[in-house]
């Protein structure tokens, strides 16, 4: 399915529009002011690993063409959800957006697959196999919906926290509201557990669990952190069940006003930023975890992964149907033991 076709089916293209009206005067201000600043949004802030790895990607490209290419990042979802902000960028009022996978996954069924349940064993086998051809395959999958897919970036393993209890097994989830970001898969995985999947976005998620529309949610430590969401729901759970990247996208319509070369120089910058993102990301991951601790958090493994993978595995069957997925997943899955 095309994208702007997907949010025309959800109702979202005239919000959309008007968002990217919104951006496009953001634009070309910002354009005025700096020949060529390209626009990116993300939705976290601006101290935030992923935040800073695009800083860092700017700096090269300011270093790399004496100031000609630059990146003026709105951080902290200031330009809206990632789901709207894809739109935009689609739309080409935004030029670049850093997003999850997960708003992508109803777009592009192949980049469900990295996000599929227990099927990265470690933040390594992550990087490894989207390091490899794998990672440039799912990144060229999203050309044809008006992105570029420029590189991924870590988002380590999204755990479960909620309000009420810790979680040891998928028992312990019973009847629980869990919000999950606007994904069909991450819906399915919830309810898969026996819990009741909430679909928001992440900006929506503290005021939810003040006001006990949702019992939790589940996150990377950093997020975890960053939003706030501690403060409420105190019982994080290690259940590691899904580990998928980041991906920093470009809108092909800026993207094809570039001349080859400069084409090449973004692409470029983009992959050198990943290293400086990968060292910010252990060490955030590593601060959250210590700060959290220190604050109360009250943090437990689960009983048995193999518990929580077993209940999700039909989660596998369903979204697992092409040939290509079903071949990139069997690639994956042999990368899983290489050193
Ligand atoms: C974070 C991710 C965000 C967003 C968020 C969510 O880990 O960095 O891009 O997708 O999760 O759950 O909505």
């Amino acid at each position: 399915m095309r994208i702007a076709e997907h949010f025309a089916r959800e109702g979202l293209s005239r919000r959309g529009i008007l968002l990217a009206g919104a951006a496009a005067g953001v634009l070309t201000a910002c354009g005025a002011r700096t020949g060529r600043a390209f626009l990116s949004s993300d939705t976290h802030p601006a101290d935030y690993p992923t935040v800073t790895a695009v800083d860092e990607m700017a700096r090269l490209l300011r270093e790399r063409t004496d100031g000609r290419l630059d990146i003026k990042t709105y951080a902290g979802g200031q330009l809206g959800s990632e789901r709207d902000t894809l739109e935009i960028t689609v739309f080409g009022g935004l030029d670049m957006n850093r997003v999850n996978l997960a708003p992508l996954n109803a777009i592009e069924p192949v980049t469900t697959i990295p996000a599929l349940p227990f099927l990265f064993r470690s933040n390594e086998h992550m990087r490894r196999a989207l390091d490899s051809s794998i990672g440039d395959e799912i990144l060229a999958s999203l050309t044809k919906h008006g992105l570029i897919g420029l590189c991924f970036y870590d988002s380590g393993d999204r755990n479960f926290y909620n309000t009420k209890r810790p979680i040891y097994t998928p028992a312990d989830m019973k009847g629980m509201k869990i919000r999950v970001p606007n994904s069909d898969l991450y819906v399915s995985m919830i309810k898969a557990l026996g819990a009741d999947a909430t679909p928001m976005s992440i900006a929506e998620v503290y005021q939810a669990l003040v006001q006990g529309v949702i019992d939790g949610a589940e996150n990377n430590w950093p997020s975890y952190e960053s939003g706030r969401h501690f403060e409420v729901a105190s019982y994080y759970s290690l259940s590691h069940h899904v580990i998928a990247p980041e991906v920093l996208v470009m809108s092909k319509r800026r993207w094809d006003k570039l001349d080859k070369a400069d084409q090449e120089r973004v692409r470029q910058a983009a992959k050198d930023s990943v290293p400086f993102m990968r060292a910010n990301w252990d060490a955030a991951v590593d601060a959250a975890r210590t700060k959290l601790l220190a604050a109360g958090v009250k943090v437990n493994e689960i009983a048995d992964p193999v518990a929580f993978a077993a209940a999700m595995r039909p989660v596998w069957d369903k979204y697992v149907v092409s040939d290509d997925q079903k071949r990139l997943v069997k690639q994956i899955e042999a990368m899983a033991e290489e050193g």
